[in-house]
């Protein structure tokens, strides 16, 4: 009896210790885990999401055409992309880059959707007014 409870005496702190990290060290490695999960998981999630509009062109971008200008003057957009140039102007405006795209005359409280497939900078200008300028950026 008195044998048995020195022997396992001296193991007691030992396995209490080693309880107790393992017990500390697992919940944090586990919290680790579920976090890198769920990061990963929500970085492919966003990914995916990203992708997603795109392909569908579901999602359109807008350039506003206010008075005499476009906005924002630069756009990026992913490939595949559908832009919107909305004329809240009360003067008829194109946005045209030669070769490329044209969206014709946009009436005053009208839009255009250009669908851009092709990667690249395209400097568009309006042919009525041609010191209006904007750019689309196709990533
Ligand atoms: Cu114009």
């Amino acid at each position: 009896m008195a044998g048995r409870e020195r022997h396992l005496n001296p193991c007691r702190p030992g396995c209490v210790s080693l309880a107790m990290t393992t017990s500390l060290q697992r919940p944090t490695l586990l919290l680790l885990a579920a976090l890198a999960a769920l990061s990963l998981a929500g970085f492919a999630a966003s990914r995916g999401g990203a992708a997603e509009p795109t392909a569908g062109a579901s999602a359109a971008k807008t350039v506003t055409i206010v008075s005499f200008a476009f906005k924002p003057g630069t756009l990026k957009v992913k490939r595949g992309a559908r832009v919107a140039f909305s004329n809240t102007s009360n003067t008829t405006h194109t946005a045209t880059k030669a070769g490329s795209f044209d969206t014709k005359g946009i009436a005053p409280g009208k839009s255009k959707t250009i669908q851009f497939n092709k990667r690249g900078t395209f400097a568009y200008h309006c042919k009525i007014h041609p010191f209006m300028k904007g750019k689309i950026v196709v990533e």
